[in-house]
């Protein structure tokens, strides 16, 4: 099965017809992931070999404005700068605007506006397909449903897939070869004392592709077949933590899960490790302090940066022990951009 057929199967008689409006515009949230997605059965649909749990991240995230553009290439505006052809960010972005071209090859300008903090390493290509497969649907006027608008998302990145609906988020893995129901279900509960820290530890570039990661793992690691269990497990606690309000057991289901995951990394071969010592030194930091009675957990994800999963209640806490740390407010209402 290829991208192309998914598309023409979702978009029907719509497929490669021009489009309605002038502009299509978009706003799709970043997420973290409290259960992740690591491993895919599929490379080509990013079909995952288990299901994850995200939550979004409010109004921090990707604008994305989708006009018309003549000439023979697509231009990719980020945050007021031009994206350099041969970036890999925009072969990624060009290859999936390909999919929903009319026939006659009508190229498109993206200005993306990001407000994510961009050191972070935060799941850009999450809320930039999210936000574009979105535009996409205002600029053609497909009125797609937030099934169908998940299932396209996941075609550009995997966790593009959890990036369509904002609070608690679950990417249900599916079986189906095609990946028909392989989409993102938004939970209905909401958690408005929930608090995600960002704590930058360090800006150096990603050393290894996400895609490429997981990929080496699943194929090399001894650890891996352990893997898709302990995701069971934690999604039945976590979603137990998030129907109760129990931040402990969402806290160490979180955090657990982000551990394991990392070490199914360093035990693939070439081993893979994204921590630097400051990254280790931070964990340290947090395991003091819950020791000492403070309800502080981790998360990590594919970099160097550590996210503290903490209560509103502890903020100016968590501020005197990470002077440097930014924090969200996952269910704060607020304006995007
Ligand atoms: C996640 N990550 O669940 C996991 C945890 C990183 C660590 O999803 O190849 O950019 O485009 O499907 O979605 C990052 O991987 O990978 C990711 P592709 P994607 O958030």
């Amino acid at each position: 099965v290829k991208k192309s057929n998914v598309v023409s199967s979702i978009l029907g008689k719509h497929w490669q017809q021009a489009p309605q409006n002038a502009v299509g515009k978009a706003f799709a949230p970043t997420n973290i992931a409290l259960c992740k997605y690591w491993g895919k059965r599929n490379q080509e649909l990013n079909l995952p070999l288990t299901s994850s749990l995200s939550i979004s991240l409010g109004n921090k995230g990707a604008f994305v404005e989708l006009t018309r553009q003549d000439g023979e290439h697509d231009i990719v505006i980020l945050n007021g700068q031009p994206v350099a052809s041969d970036a890999s960010f925009y072969k990624k972005l060009v290859n999936f605007l390909d999919l929903f071209r009319p026939q006659n090859a009508m190229r498109l300008r993206a200005d993306i506006q990001s407000n994510i903090p961009i050191a972070a390493g935060l799941a850009s290509s999450a809320c930039g397909f999210a936000s574009i497969a979105m535009a996409l649907n205002d600029l053609f006027g497909w009125q797609l449903n937030t099934t169908e608008l998940s299932i396209l998302a996941r075609l550009g990145s995997g966790s593009a897939s959890r990036s369509i609906e904002p609070g608690f988020v679950e990417w249900q893995a599916g079986s189906r070869e095609d990946g028909m129901d392989s989409y993102a279900v938004s939970l209905s509960e909401t958690w408005p004392e929930l608090c995600v820290g960002l704590l930058i530890v360090s800006e150096r570039e990603k050393i290894l592709s996400s895609r490429e990661a997981m990929q080496r793992t699943v194929e090399s690691s001894a650890l891996y077949p352990a893997w898709p269990a302990k995701v069971s497990h934690d999604l039945v606690e976590l979603k137990q933590a998030i129907a109760n309000h129990d931040f402990a057991l969402l806290g160490k289901a979180a955090e657990s899960n982000a551990t394991t995951m990392h070490a199914t990394m360093l035990s693939a071969w070439p081993a893979i490790q994204y921590a630097v010592p400051e990254t280790l030194l931070a964990m340290q930091t947090v395991w003091k302090l819950r020791s000492e009675g403070l309800a502080l957990y981790f998360t990590q994800d594919a970099g160097p940066n550590i996210k503290l999963l903490f209560e509103k209640h502890n903020v100016a806490t968590i501020q005197s022990h990470f002077p440097q740390v930014e924090i969200l407010q996952p269910f704060k209402k607020g304006k995007h951009i």
